[in-house]
């Protein structure tokens, strides 16, 4: 009996605006318009300020930790703008903020996450966004679960959920990868392939060549694309939403891109990275090539580039100020919030929190503000 291939798979990769900032006429066709292409620009240059700016917050202890979204912007700007504001619902870990500016959320809802303000996980009513999620992978799960509710509702929305090249190792990517798929929910998988996953690179990470293979195993549609490329990620992500609502099948995009900055300012990745690979990408940036772009079109020069990088300042520093002016939280509210009822052993907590000997007994707290 002969040898019968049962199964054959193929990636495509797809770029429309190539590194010199030279566009496929063919391919754009029905992407975005100039206005558009101008506005995401501006977008992500506000971004790439609000980014240096936190970086120089944590710098000077005025934030926790922060991961810089440097070199993204184009993934998170594209996927972001091809789902219906309002509509759609965006489910996201943190790399993506230009994505949920986009949406609706207020800039200094992030500043406030990554100083440790839980106020900052609060999402105003009518922005389509969830909490961006620490625990890597989870939120795919959760995002499948939004779909397949919106599916059994028959609501008219999709949800785009966004994770790292590292996050599709974890278990929590295969079973949501499979339930989307069997249960056909209106769900898009974005993976920021950034080459990294802290200090483990993709090789090491996986043996499969790309990402999007992954998706080959579930049934779902699979793209690669270059993520510095606006224009390419705009196009797969409005594809794959819109083939997401009309029950067209689940599909994981792989936005190709690279984390310019270190993994968080918690880590120094000139320890493991070597230097030259870094150069290249960072003429890869999508600011750069974005900005080539529109040049070439006579619609951006020095003085429009000089606006934009004055307005993200104003904006930004508004963002800070709104960020660092907030009334500081109650001590109190950790165990208000958490328990129903507090035993004598959490009132023992509660008391001492304010000093910096928690569970001690109160009589001897205090013993620090002694000492000084
Ligand atoms: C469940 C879980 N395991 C481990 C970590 C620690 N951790 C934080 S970020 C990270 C790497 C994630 O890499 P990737 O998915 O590629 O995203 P990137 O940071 O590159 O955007 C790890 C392992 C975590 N936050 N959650
Ligand atoms: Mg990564």
């Amino acid at each position: 009996m002969p040898i019968r291939t049962v199964f054959k798979a193929q990636i495509d990769h797809l770029q429309i605006l190539d590194e010199n900032g030279v566009l496929d006429e063919k391919l754009a066709k029905d992407t975005l318009t100039d206005e558009q292409v101008v506005f995401l620009y501006e977008q992500m240059n506000i971004c790439r300020h609000l980014d240096e700016v936190a970086f120089k917050l944590q710098r000077s202890g005025r934030m926790g930790t922060y991961p810089q979204n440097k070199g993204q912007e184009a993934a998170a700007l594209g996927s972001g703008f091809a789902a219906r504001k309002g509509k759609d619902w965006l489910v996201p870990c943190y790399r993506e903020n230009a994505a949920l500016f986009l949406h609706g959320l207020p800039m200094e809802k992030i500043l406030l996450h990554w100083m440790g303000d839980e106020r900052g996980n609060q999402i105003p009513e009518g922005v389509n966004v969830t909490p961006i999620s620490i625990p890597i992978g989870t939120q795919m799960l959760h995002a499948t679960g939004m779909a397949w509710a919106f599916k059994l509702r028959k609501e008219d929305r999709a949800v785009i959920t966004y994770f790292g090249d590292g996050a599709t190792s974890e278990g929590d990517f295969h079973e949501a990868m499979n339930f989307a798929t069997t249960l056909n929910v209106p769900v898009v998988f974005f993976c920021q392939n950034n080459q990294w996953a802290i200090s483990v690179p993709r090789e090491i990470q996986m043996n499969s060549e790309t990402v999007a293979q992954k998706a080959i195993a579930y049934g779902a549609h699979a793209i690669q694309v270059d993520g510095n490329d606006l224009f390419a990620v705009y196009k797969a992500s409005k594809d794959a939403l819109s083939r997401a609502r009309s029950g067209g099948g689940v599909t994981l995009i792989e936005a190709v891109t690279y984390r310019l900055g270190d993994h968080t300012t918690a880590d120094d990745a000139r320890r493991y990275r070597d230097e030259a690979e870094v150069a290249s990408w960072r003429a890869k940036d999508p600011i750069i090539r974005t900005r080539k772009y529109l040049e070439g079109k006579g619609l951006w020069n020095d003085t429009r580039q000089q606006e934009i990088e004055d307005r993200a300042k104003v904006i930004v520093a508004e963002v800070v100020r709104n960020a660092e002016g907030i009334e500081s939280p109650s001590i109190d509210d950790i165990f208000d919030y958490t328990f129903e009822t507090i035993d004598p052993e959490l009132e023992t907590q509660k008391r001492t929190l304010r000093t910096s000997s928690l569970g001690q007994k109160p009589e001897q707290a205090g013993l620090e503000a002694e000492r000084r």
